[in-house]
């Protein structure tokens, strides 16, 4: 594919921190990024996930935000000069001993964007929703949404100690939002629903988090006969493809989209240096454990000012697609810092 294809917005970014107040006096936002959005009524819904931080009270403390066990927001604070952690990864804080995460650096929770023309986003005071004081006390993260059967679902990451599982809630407006729970436990997340049942099963992909030594994080995929339970998994693409900018892990982004040719799904690569691109495969209309056709290089790789520094540098995170004419049209998370949009004709996406 040429670059020459890639429309990025001339507004980009079109959704920046700087359009979102604080959930309440205390946070300050940094970043609104990664996004599941969807039509509805001539308008673009996006669900956005927001990250909050306390400002420092000093130099050489950390003071980082979480769901109490009551559902109000809570924090703990930690000395920087504690030899007891490693604070270099600016996300999280990681415990040498252990090598484990014992806190992210902020909170990250939904807040819906509304458009007219895709470009011009306001966005909402509130959260869609607040994390469970339990199973999200760490935060709400990468909302997908899927039209399916004249509802809209969201798969997204709940975070907390416990680990990051993928849970599932349905919409039909935006406005109210009915938690159906978590369907797959840690560790797991980057969960798509396909927009259709195929063979009278519901599809999901979905990518659980291998840290025990033996395989990587792949995409896998599963079914379901009601959305809630799911099984028949299976590794469906792997990371090692001998190519460097995947190398790391790959993750589905955006729910599949169905063209002439089959299911389009947008997937997001990590090289060793943690640098996310986009990835795209083409999946069988009818048997989507087939792939028939799978990107060698990136669709799109960080490249602009603002995708390659922010809170997370030199990330590309794709989590909507929409079809929009001849062209797909995605929202991407750009350096875990702001909301950005590129249109790519279909047919060269599927050369
Ligand atoms: C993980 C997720 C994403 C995030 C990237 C880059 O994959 O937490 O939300 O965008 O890391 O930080």
């Amino acid at each position: 594919m040429h670059n020459s294809s890639i429309r990025r917005c001339g507004a980009n970014p079109v959704i920046t921190a700087a359009a979102v107040c604080p959930t309440n006096r205390q946070m300050r936002v940094v970043g609104i990024f990664n996004c599941g959005g969807a039509y509805l009524n001539g308008k673009i819904y996006l669900v956005c996930r927001i990250a909050e931080m306390f400002d420092p009270v000093s130099e050489n403390t950390l003071v980082v935000p979480c769901m109490g066990r009551d559902g109000s927001l809570t924090s703990e604070t930690f000395e920087l000069s504690d030899s007891r952690y490693d604070f270099s990864d600016k996300r999280v804080i990681v415990e040498r001993r252990t090598k484990k995460t014992v806190a992210l650096t902020s909170l990250s929770t939904f807040r819906l964007a509304v458009s007219d023309d895709g470009i011009h986003f306001t966005v909402s005071p509130a959260p869609c929703f607040l994390p469970d004081p339990v199973s999200e006390a760490w935060g709400t993260e990468d909302p997908r949404v899927t039209g399916l059967e004249g509802r809209f679902y969201l798969t997204y990451s709940s975070v907390s100690r416990d680990g990051v599982g993928v849970s599932l809630c349905v919409t039909d407006d935006f406005s109210v939002f009915t938690r159906i729970g978590m369907i797959l436990p840690p560790a797991n997340k980057d969960a798509v629903l396909f927009p259709e049942k195929i063979g009278g099963n519901y599809y999901l992909l979905h990518r659980p988090t291998m840290d025990c030594g033996i395989g990587d994080s792949d995409i896998w995929i599963a079914d379901s006969p009601d959305l809630v339970h799911w099984g028949n998994h299976r590794h469906l693409c792997g990371c090692h493809t001998g190519n460097v900018w995947e190398e790391q892990k790959i993750g589905a982004g955006a729910p599949p989209v169905l063209t002439d040719r089959g299911w389009l799904v947008l997937y997001h690569g990590v090289d060793m240096h943690d640098r996310y691109s986009i990835g795209a495969l083409l999946l069988d209309r009818d048997n989507p454990s087939t792939i028939l056709w799978r990107t060698e290089h990136p669709v799109m790789e960080p490249e602009m000012p603002y995708e390659k520094s922010g809170f997370f540098s030199q990330t590309v995170f794709p989590c909507t697609a929409l079809k929009a004419g001849r062209d797909i049209v995605i929202y991407y998370g750009a350096a875990d810092n702001s909301i950005c949009r590129v249109n790519i004709p279909l047919e060269e996406l599927l050369v």
